[in-house]
């Protein structure tokens, strides 16, 4: 059977874990050839054992410029014309009311969710423009839709990759370039984890008493939104678990 993404390349960031990982699980099983990104080389080279695909690893930061700029820039040539970037890295950094938040987690929120975004997708833009053709999947979130409490600075962040998603359709439309995002609502992935510092208990309650989406949901959405016939953009997906309505309510058995 034909693989639906052989000869595509893909890029996708924060592959160490989570939806970035079974991105990388799902778009590889079709074939295409990966571009796995992350901080962690050791989770990266234990995602590439597991794929049966061409695959290169590129370490660095998204939120450090010049790291993403020379990394980006010194791909070898097999893999260096990618069709399909996956900005995915990102995460949250705590959930605390603005007067009582601390700088350090908005700092790590806008540098990796916002200014990283953006400059994975510069430096990755120069071979898609030249050749005419890309598609660019940006992990929003339904915080990016909706505002809660003591998620000022994440849903900021995430309400920038919106504007940002919104703005690069316009500047690319007529460069043949697709500009998807794809907004999650509860994921069950190392996010809270990480939004509560490793606070396991505090990281459990957030899912406690309903289905969350898993990274492989996501994923498969994603393969979905890439797969999709040239002249069709899934240009704004709003992705959410059935007991999730909004970003405040969600059916929880007891
Ligand atoms: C993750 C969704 O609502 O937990 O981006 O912040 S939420």
């Amino acid at each position: 059977m034909t693989k639906a993404l052989k000869g595509k390349m893909a890029m996708i960031t924060g592959a160490s874990s989570g939806i970035g990982w079974a991105t990388a699980e799902v778009l590889g099983t079709q074939g295409a050839s990966l571009i796995l990104c992350g901080r962690r080389k050791d989770r990266l080279k234990e995602l590439q054992s597991k794929l049966d695909t061409p695959t290169h690893l590129l370490v660095f930061d998204v939120g450090d410029k010049s790291a993403v700029f020379e990394k980006i820039n010194s791909l070898p040539k097999a893999f260096s014309s990618i069709d399909i970037l996956i900005n995915n890295a990102g995460n949250a950094h705590g959930l605390k009311p603005v007067h009582k938040a601390d700088l350090e987690d908005w700092d790590a929120m806008i540098d990796s969710n916002v200014k990283g975004l953006m400059y994975v997708t510069k430096a990755v833009l120069p071979s898609m423009v030249s050749r005419k053709t890309g598609h660019i999947v940006n992990l929003g979130s339904i915080a990016g839709k909706e505002v809660y409490p003591h998620g000022s600075v994440y849903c900021s962040s995430k309400y920038a990759i919106d504007a940002f998603t919104q703005g690069l359709r316009l500047d690319l439309n007529s460069l043949n370039i697709k500009v998807s995002a794809i907004n999650p609502g509860m994921v069950e992935t190392e996010f809270s984890d990480v939004r509560f510092k490793g606070d396991k208990d505090k990281a459990t309650q957030v899912y406690k008493g309903l289905i969350p989406l898993l990274a492989k949901d996501v994923a498969n959405v994603i393969l979905y939104m890439v797969q999709a016939p040239e002249h069709v953009n899934l240009a704004d997906v709003l992705l959410l678990p059935k007991a999730q309505a909004n970003t405040y309510v969600a059916h929880r058995k007891p």
